[in-house]
């Protein structure tokens, strides 16, 4: 749902022009430095970019689904770094506050992150439990008005540079599955919390990933999101249905990149006498992606309009996830063909895209998972 086309057009356009001037230009410091520079973090609060999903009663921007995976588009054309520091305070690292948390919680919590004066990470996964997320172990015990966490997270994004946690542990050992989890809010500067060495990646410098060790962690009662313990699983799940969406997006607007400057490049290049982009095998790559970028664009505007009239859309959103990040190694494959020896040098940021996009079918719920969601939602319809 597109609240007001016009304001929507004014904010697109802004961002547009700042990922074109801002950011584009400086892909390959953040590639060289690891490092988002402190002047784009300014700007990007400066923007509201911290809360964009954020309602407005909270200080963020409040958009809707339909507008956010159309900024996502934006966004998705430069380094996927930029948009993963603002990615967990709009996505994974709020959503389970804003959906299911207490008015105090929500009150406390939301206008910080919307400003972009504190940064959230979102801690589900665990050494021993990735794809199987609900075998999570990471154990919190009920003492008096508090409860006590032990346990390792990783992979968490922003960990190095967030305020707050949303924790996934288990309250409930008798319950082995999904049913005995809950979800905490938890203070970075908690007594007890540890991080890991930052994680060294194949992509995605700029980007920052680590452990996040709960020893003897001792959490207010007042921090179980929403007050009810077993239903931090649920939690989590709907946390990831939009996620799921806003990766889906994520692809489509790197894939829309990457084509951009293979074209460019088979404009330029000349071999037997005239531009690449002459010969048929060039335009087969060429038409082949832009096609299936058109499809993938399709299918995550078609679902977040659904997830805005208030459906279920756990199957569309993974659909669509599955879709869009294959599509967009595809494209990253066809678009490093392209270029040829080129694109296999860093001088193109088509060398660099290739490897950040490769995340993009691991993260939040790998293809494989999606696959499961999937089959199953379909297999429940049929037989209930
Ligand atoms: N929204 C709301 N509730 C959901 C849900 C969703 N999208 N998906 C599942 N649930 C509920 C189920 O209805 C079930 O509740 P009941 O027991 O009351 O029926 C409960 O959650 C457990 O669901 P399920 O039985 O399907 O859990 P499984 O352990 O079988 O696993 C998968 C489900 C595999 C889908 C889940 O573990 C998963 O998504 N894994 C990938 C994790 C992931 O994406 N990690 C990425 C890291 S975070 S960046």
């Amino acid at each position: 749902m597109i609240r007001d086309a016009e304001t929507l057009q004014i904010l697109l356009d802004s961002i547009h022009q700042f990922v074109d001037e801002v950011l584009i230009p400086r892909e390959n410091e953040v590639a060289e430095t690891d490092a988002i520079p402190r002047d784009i973090v300014e700007q990007m609060r400066e923007m509201g970019l911290f809360g964009l999903t954020i309602p407005e009663e909270f200080g963020g921007l409040g958009v809707t689904m339909e507008e956010e995976v159309n900024i996502t588009f934006e966004l998705g054309r430069t380094s996927p770094a930029f948009r993963s520091y603002i990615g967990t305070n709009n996505g994974i690292g709020s959503i389970g506050i804003l959906i299911d948390g207490t008015p105090e919680q929500k009150s406390h919590y939301l206008p910080r992150l919307a400003s972009g004066e504190l940064l959230s990470s979102f801690c589900l996964t665990e050494p021993d439990a990735g794809s199987d997320a609900a075998s999570l172990k990471t154990s919190a015990v009920r003492e008096g008005d508090h409860y006590v966490l032990n346990g390792t997270k990783r992979f968490i994004t922003n960990a190095p540079h967030a305020g707050i946690y949303t924790v996934m542990a288990r309250t409930n050992p008798e319950i082995k599955g999904a049913g005995g989890i809950s979800a905490f809010i938890v203070e970075r500067g908690t007594p007890g919390i540890s991080l890991g060495k930052p994680d060294h990646k194949m992509g995605q410098k700029g980007a920052h990933t680590s452990d996040v060790i709960f020893d003897n962690v001792r959490v207010p009662a007042s921090q179980l999101i929403g007050g009810v313990e077993g239903v931090g699983f649920k939690t989590a799940m709907k946390v990831l249905d939009k996620g799921r969406l806003h990766i889906a997006a994520l692809s489509v607007g790197a894939a829309e990149r990457m084509l951009d400057d293979a074209l460019r490049y088979a404009l330029e290049r000349k071999q037997f006498g005239k531009p690449i982009a002459e010969f048929q095998l060039i335009q087969a790559m060429l038409a082949d992606s832009k096609a299936e970028i058109y499809a993938a664009r399709c299918m995550v505007l078609d679902a977040a309009r659904k997830r805005d009239e208030g459906r279920n859309v756990s199957t569309e959103a993974s659909c669509a996830k599955m879709f869009a990040t294959e599509m967009c190694g595809r494209v990253a494959d066809r678009c490093v063909q392209i270029h040829g020896g080129a694109g296999y040098v860093s001088e193109y940021a088509i060398e660099r895209f290739y490897r950040d996009v490769r995340l993009f079918r691991i993260y939040e719920g790998t293809t494989q998972i999606q696959q499961v969601v999937i089959a199953r939602n379909m297999i429940r319809e049929a037989t209930h």
